[in-house]
């Protein structure tokens, strides 16, 4: 009996815990470590989601991130911001250069990963495939997982779009 409400207590725990587990999920394939790839959950009838992960070169040369695909977005698109005036504007940058043991981080707010066109809206706790494109290195597949994150405005430019 007590076997058995410990069974059920640490299935209920590990269910609590389990959106928890996205945070540390990374990939090493390649030259390359891709830590904790995730995108925010979308609102309904938002057509565009962002996606956010770190990406180490571990590699003795330079490479660079050419593109990505997923089958949840019509396309992707990289953006980085720019200040110009001061002003804070959105722009598509064609690739970003991974230079040798460097890690380049896309986070909300800097660099990120459009996602064009949503198949339907990014639900929290979901995960869904995207394949990150180098211009040397092997496509490289990884899970985004679908997470609240942290309120931050500067996401609404994906609304305006
Ligand atoms: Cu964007």
């Amino acid at each position: 009996m007590i076997m058995k409400r410990l069974v059920v207590s640490f299935l209920i725990g590990l269910a609590l815990f389990y959106p928890m587990l996205g945070w540390a999920h990374d990939y090493t394939e390649g030259n390359f470590k891709i830590t904790h790839p995730w995108a925010r959950f979308t609102p309904p009838g938002s057509p565009n989601g962002a996606a956010y992960l770190v990406i180490e070169n571990k590699g003795a040369t330079p490479d660079r991130l050419i593109g990505a695909v997923t089958p949840r977005a019509a396309k992707v698109e990289i953006h980085g911001h720019e200040m110009t005036d001061d002003v804070m504007s959105m722009r598509q940058r064609e690739a970003v250069d991974l230079p040798p043991n460097e890690s380049v981080t896309f986070e909300t707010g800097g660099l990120h990963l459009m996602l064009i066109k949503l198949t339907a809206p990014l639900k929290e706790g979901e995960r869904f495939p995207l394949t990150l494109k180098f211009e040397k290195g092997d496509d490289i597949t990884v899970d985004i997982a679908v997470e609240r994150g942290v309120e931050v405005k500067m996401d609404q430019h994906h609304q305006m779009e």
